[in-house]
């Protein structure tokens, strides 16, 4: 039996599924939490399926998580999703169900749960989920599945231009637009800006400090407030300064609410940023990573592994 129909096996012989993901979501952890939870209850009417997390995701939109007590978690198997390890689970519980299966694509540095499936080839949980629930003849993949699962894969993909994105990849998003997604509707959705983010994103590309080969902006809650927009947000528009031919690393930090510490999000063309990022409490892909609460001396100390790292 395959990995994916011992999945379905699971689900089928359970009566609650728990479907769990990282904190801070992006379109990958809610759109893989809202598709399976969308395919099992199209297909399994009968059974209970709760998504969990505290947090919304900004991009895109998703329905609310679903309370959840202690004693529903015991009594569930529980999908973790786009979650490398346990500390990054949007609510910790998983842990207590009865089975914990781990469905992600970033490198498997610490394994968990009962069942896993990990891939680092795949470009998005959504690619994985969509291989698996595709490979399930007997049951169908509505187009309103199709669509969390699309948002996932076009995001963690930047619509399909980053080095992850491979034949399966767009195998696995021409198998969703069979179903008849409206493909410019969830663009816009996904995409389309404010005037105020508009205005952001310029803000953004004059006061990036472009060195050599090295992009970088660093945020001041000033800079949060004048904008209105959280650190998260505010990082989430690190693209404004990608895609510059002469840049090879790039990145943008913020400050933490309490203006003690910086929050980051790096990408490079070719360097291993999460290797970089590992050391400042952070992690992710090779040419996409996260770090969190450096005090100002680790912020200069990282902008100078940046700059070493674009150079090398
Ligand atoms: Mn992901």
């Amino acid at each position: 039996m395959s990995r994916f129909s011992e999945f379905t096996q699971l689900i089928r012989d359970h009566q609650i599924i728990t479907i769990f993901r990282h904190s801070r979501p992006d379109c990958d952890a809610s759109g893989s939490q809202f598709g399976l939870k969308n395919w099992i209850e199209e297909n399994f009417p009968e059974k209970t399926v709760l998504a969990a997390g505290e947090e919304t995701c900004s991009q895109g939109s998703f329905p609310s998580s679903d309370p959840l007590d202690d004693d529903t978690i015991r009594k569930s198997i529980a999908f973790v999703l786009d979650t490398a390890n346990t500390d990054r689970i949007d609510d910790k519980r998983a842990m207590q169900a009865k089975l914990v299966i781990k469905i992600d694509h970033h490198p498997d540095r610490e394994p968990f749960g009962d069942f896993s499936y990990v891939d680092p080839e795949a470009a998005a949980v959504c690619q994985i989920l969509t291989e698996w629930l595709t490979s399930e003849k007997d049951y169908k993949l509505s187009d309103k599945t199709a669509k969390y699962l699309y948002s996932g894969l076009l995001t963690d993909t930047l619509c399909f231009r980053t080095s992850n994105t491979t034949a399966a990849t767009l195998k696995a998003a021409a198998t969703l637009a069979d179903t008849g997604i409206d493909i410019p509707g969830i663009n816009r959705e996904l995409f389309d800006v404010s005037v105020n983010e508009f205005n952001f994103g310029n803000y953004i590309r004059t006061h990036a400090q472009l060195c050599d080969d090295t992009a970088i902006v660093v945020l001041t809650n000033n800079d949060l407030e004048q904008w209105k927009i959280s650190g998260s947000d505010a990082r989430n528009h690190i693209d404004e300064i990608g895609h510059i031919r002469e840049m090879k690393v790039w990145a943008v930090f913020t400050e933490t609410a309490d203006g003690a510490m910086y929050d980051g999000s790096l990408r490079s063309k070719y360097a291993a940023v999460n290797e970089i990022a590992a050391r400042y409490n952070g992690g992710g892909h090779r040419n996409a990573a996260g770090v969190k609460n450096m005090t100002p001396q680790q912020l200069q100390e990282i902008i100078i592994e940046l700059k070493n790292a674009a150079r090398s």
